[in-house]
């Protein structure tokens, strides 16, 4: 039915004159679905009571995992992968995951050359498989390999498993911009937490004037922060840069038959309160790179979760 103008409508709103007629006739064609509308409101609102709804939720949750006993630093696919099996194998643990993205995922969102679907491949003891079935993710089984339709379908579904836990909290659009130390009886350095601001600060700390940071105390960190890149292996350059690591080995070129393994066996504590997995891992030990292929990094997070758990029951 052609939708009807209203007569001598002032030109100044042709447009907005348009739109409600036209809305006004979808409504007039008297269907079931548009009768159910024709009395819809949304409950009245005031944008104090939304902005409290947010705020009093984020700023409890900086002050609740300003003593967090994990943070998670990155949240890429070997990030997430160690936080969903810390937070379901340790309930009681609260868990911050810092990102300094704006959206979480790291570079999981894809496939290789931007295709979409995910490649793992199986192993001995068919870890990739048992973990994408633990996280609910079908996938489609050939020979030496696995695939995930659509790598995004692996990232989501984590990403949404991880956020459910309760004792789980993700601050993203967030930087660690340093780490928290301590000296042991020994005057050994030890970890003792992240030093963390908004990322459009971090970004900013050459044209602005001193912003200091916010910090969250943590006996363990996991640090997943890929590979190198404008935010990327931040922990263990920052370790090299206080002497507490010796050198970085730096990422090699694409070995994927190697690779996978290395990052996977190579999971591990690198100073006291430190584990280092996934990508950053390519860059503390020289270890190749793999390309556009994921069992590794989920299975780095879930060894990183692992290690984790033993270095907290210590
Ligand atoms: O996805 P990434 O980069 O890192 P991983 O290790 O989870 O997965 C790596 C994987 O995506 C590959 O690189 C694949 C397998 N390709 C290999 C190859 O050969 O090319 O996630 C790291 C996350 C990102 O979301 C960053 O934004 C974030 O860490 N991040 C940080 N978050 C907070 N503070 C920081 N300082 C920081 N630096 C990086």
């Amino acid at each position: 039915m052609a939708p009807t103008f209203v007569e001598n409508a002032a030109p100044v709103v042709p447009v907005v004159t348009k739109a409600v007629n036209a809305a006004a006739a979808c409504l007039d064609t008297k269907t079931e679905s548009a009768k159910k509308w024709e009395n819809f409101s949304f409950a009245s609102i005031r944008e104090s009571t939304v902005s409290r709804a947010m705020t009093t939720r984020y700023f409890k949750d900086m002050y609740d995992y300003a003593e967090s006993d994990v943070v998670i630093v990155g949240a890429g696919s070997c990030g997430l992968s160690a936080a969903y099996k810390l937070a379901k194998a340790r309930p009681d643990l609260k868990i911050a995951i810092i990102e300094a993205m704006v959206s979480p995922g790291g570079g999981a969102w894809l496939g290789g050359q931007l295709f979409s679907a995910m490649v793992m491949r199986t192993s001995t003891n068919k870890a990739a498989e048992s973990f994408l079935e633990e996280i609910g993710v079908p996938y489609e089984t050939e020979d030496q390999y696995i695939v995930v339709k659509h790598a995004a379908l692996f990232t989501s579904t984590l990403l949404s498993k991880v956020l459910q836990f309760p004792n789980v909290k993700l601050f993203n659009a967030t930087s660690v911009e340093d780490l928290i130390t301590r000296k042991d009886e020994n005057g050994n350095l030890r970890m003792a937490g992240v030093v963390t601001n908004w990322t459009l600060v971090t970004m900013h700390h050459d044209d602005q004037s001193c912003m200091d940071p916010n910090t969250i105390n943590a006996p363990v960190i996991i640090s997943t922060t890929g590979h190198d890149g404008p935010t990327g292996a931040f922990s263990i350059k920052r370790l090299v840069s206080i002497g507490a690591y010796e050198k970085l080995g730096g990422m090699r070129g694409l070995d994927m038959k190697m690779a996978e393994d290395q990052i996977v066996k190579g999971t591990r504590e690198v100073v006291p309160g430190m584990i280092i997995g996934g990508m950053e891992l390519a860059e503390a030990d020289g270890s190749c790179r793999m390309g556009p292929i994921f069992g590794s990094m989920a299975l780095s997070g879930v060894r990183a979760a692992e290690i984790a758990c033993e270095i907290i029951e210590e």
